[in-house]
């Protein structure tokens, strides 16, 4: 085939070569396409999408460079059963990951790879993770058939040559993709096409590899985001000192001029993308934003803790954006956006649920029907999605794309919790604080296949992502404490934004109000002493947080900060059993922060 020429014209990394090659003798496709990244190229993949069917192009006034395209309706999200992490033994999966041997996972799957590309084209993805030549970067090379996964790594990546140039000679982690539809002579091609019988997003650990097969949806299909960005990227940084972490990063400036930066870790689709660029309610108060979804980060030689967002794009969570709730991402995605699975105006523009108060009088649904506000299902999908370039956010930090990346002065880990957790604690020390990551639970999104709002464990925000025994994890963590202390290691923070009164609602307003609690935070890491002491961990004093100019009843704050010790007694029973399942792996770190809290509440 001609790849051949222009590969070898591209580069000289002969493993790389090889690789490609076996994987276009493989997957037998009819055609091959080597990505330069070029926006050119870009284009013409996206027209291609829409002569096929899968792409239609929004608006051109009101958004122009952008594409509304839907999912078949068994391809909508995260499919955490069919996650494995397959490293050499079960013990370094652990307890919280799916595993199966690695070489019986590689028969099977090149069975089914095997062809599984004819009728199609396979295009060759370089792609940077992290910005181009940054030392904390890293390059992978996706191999896939699908060309909405390659429109949006154009989006979500730093791809093509550029990459391929930076990689040089270094090491890249293959990753290969394929929808599983191969196309027999003549067949027609269907708008989405995904296996209805397999799916696999497989990792190989040690030789930290990605094989994916069966679905097309961003975090299964996009190889850079999830499977590289985070679970690879944990194994990395476990046996290179450094974290990748399933983190927004936030640049907050006070009215006095003075700036801090954060990372905060919730679950998918617990609110990242609005926190990451909040628009303050607090006069003079400014957030920037750095990342919405990833962080990595490494103490530099002055002991400060460094973050880098390795990604280059958004992928939110559509319901629920509007300009109430998320102007700066509404801007964001103005133009040169993908939307999947939100629903169509008459006009061809986007709508979701929440996006408006009242609804168009008449839409094309998620699944291309048509839709009117009287239907009794949603207009889009719960999980429904966003693809937009972040450069395009007005609220983009400076430094966002600095290859030493932002120095981090606190660190909040958050859950979706109706109960028992306040709206905010500051933890007593680094290893409480790695303690209350390893708690984290919240209740189950639409962002995975499962049972939505059941309560799970989801420690540190990773359960979906982390690439090694969580028990090594929490080790991991508590071990980079120690070996930076002093005054420049983050502070360790609790927040809830979720808890309900007695009356079912919700008591805290979030969103842009949340600056009131960063303020605290803010304050706290400035050593400011406005915090009491409780069993729990910190909470700001009396009149400590700024409420000016919000309504909020007395019995309302009271709630949000009411620690009950018999509820908290059951939370530590809870979290004794959940921590058992560790068994050996897990530090003791973690057995003494429990014990401790016991005898707090007692
Ligand atoms: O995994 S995705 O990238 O599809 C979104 C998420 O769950 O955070
Ligand atoms: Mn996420």
């Amino acid at each position: 085939m001609r790849f051949n020429e222009d590969l070898i014209k591209w580069t000289k990394h002969s493993s790389l070569i090889h690789w490609i090659q076996e994987m276009v003798k493989l997957c037998r496709p009819d055609q091959v396409h080597l990505c330069d990244g070029s926006q050119e190229e870009h284009e013409s993949v996206c027209a291609q999408m829409v002569r096929s069917g899968t792409f239609i192009p929004l608006n051109e006034q009101k958004r122009p460079g952008s594409f509304w395209c839907h999912s078949d309706p068994n391809d909508v999200a995260r499919v955490e059963d069919a996650t494995f992490i397959c490293s050499k033994r079960k013990e370094d999966a652990g307890p919280t990951n799916n595993w199966k041997d690695p070489e019986e996972m590689k028969k099977m799957l090149l069975g089914l790879f095997s062809g599984c590309m004819r009728g199609r084209t396979l295009y060759v993805i370089p792609f940077s993770m992290g910005p181009l030549g940054s030392p904390s970067s890293r390059i992978g090379v996706q191999v896939t058939d699908s060309p909405y996964v390659v429109a949006s790594m154009y989006i979500m990546t730093r791809m093509g040559r550029s990459a391929l140039k930076a990689l040089g000679e270094e090491n890249f982690v293959p990753c290969l993709h394929s929808v599983g539809v191969p196309l027999e002579p003549g067949q027609k091609d269907v708008s989405w096409p995904c296996s209805s019988t397999h799916k696999y997003i497989v990792h190989f650990p040690e030789e930290r590899s990605i094989m994916s097969y069966g679905s097309g949806y961003g975090g299964n299909a996009l190889l850079g985001k999830k499977c590289l960005a985070l679970r690879i990227a944990s194994v990395i940084g476990r046996d290179e000192g450094w974290l990748a972490e399933h983190m927004l990063i936030l640049g907050l400036t006070s009215p006095q001029g003075e700036k801090k930066y954060f990372a905060a870790a919730f679950p998918s689709a617990c609110g990242k993308t609005n926190l990451a660029m909040l628009k303050s309610e607090l006069p003079g108060w400014k957030f920037e934003c750095v990342g919405d979804d990833i962080a990595w980060m490494r103490f530099d030689q002055d002991g400060s803790l460094r973050a880098i967002n390795p990604e280059a794009g958004f992928f939110g969570v559509a319901p629920g954006t509007s300009f109430k709730s998320n102007p700066n991402a509404m801007l964001a995605i103005a133009k040169n956006s993908i939307f999947t699975n939100v629903a169509l105006t008459l006009d061809h523009d986007v709508w979701w649920e929440g996006m408006t108060d009242t609804p168009p009088a008449q839409l094309t649904s998620w699944l291309g029907k048509p839709w009117t506000p009287n239907d009794q299902t949603k207009a889009a999908h719960p999980n429904a999605r966003f693809t937009a370039p972040a450069k395009q956010c007005p609220v983009m930090d400076p430094a966002w794309e600095d290859p030493k990346g932002v120095p981090i002065s606190g660190l909040i880990f958050g859950g979706r919790r109706s109960s028992v957790t306040p709206l905010v604690c500051e933890s007593f020390n680094w290893e409480h604080g790695v303690f209350l990551g390893a708690s984290l639970s919240s209740e189950i999104t639409a962002a995975a296949a499962g049972e939505i709002g059941k309560q799970r464990h989801d420690p540190f925000a990773m359960l979906p992502f982390c690439g090694y025994n969580m028990g090594d994890y929490f080790a991991h963590w508590l071990e980079l404490g120690k070996k930076h202390p002093g005054p420049k290691l983050p502070k360790i923070f609790y927040v809830n934004w979720f808890r309900k009164g007695t009356d079912g609602k919700f008591l805290w307003p979030g969103f842009g109000e949340n600056a009131r609690v960063l303020k605290w935070i803010f304050e706290r890491v400035k050593g400011q002493d406005n915090a009491d002491v409780t069993p729990i961990g910190l909470i700001p004093k009396k009149d400590a947080l700024d409420f000016s100019g919000l309504k909020l009843s007395q019995e309302a704050l009271q709630e949000l900060f009411d620690v009950k010790p018999e509820e908290w007694r059951k939370e530590v029973e809870d979290l004794r059993k959940y921590f058992s399942i560790f068994k050996d792996r897990l530090p003791s770190g973690i057995t003494d922060q429990l014990s401790q809290l016991e005898s707090r509440l007692k």
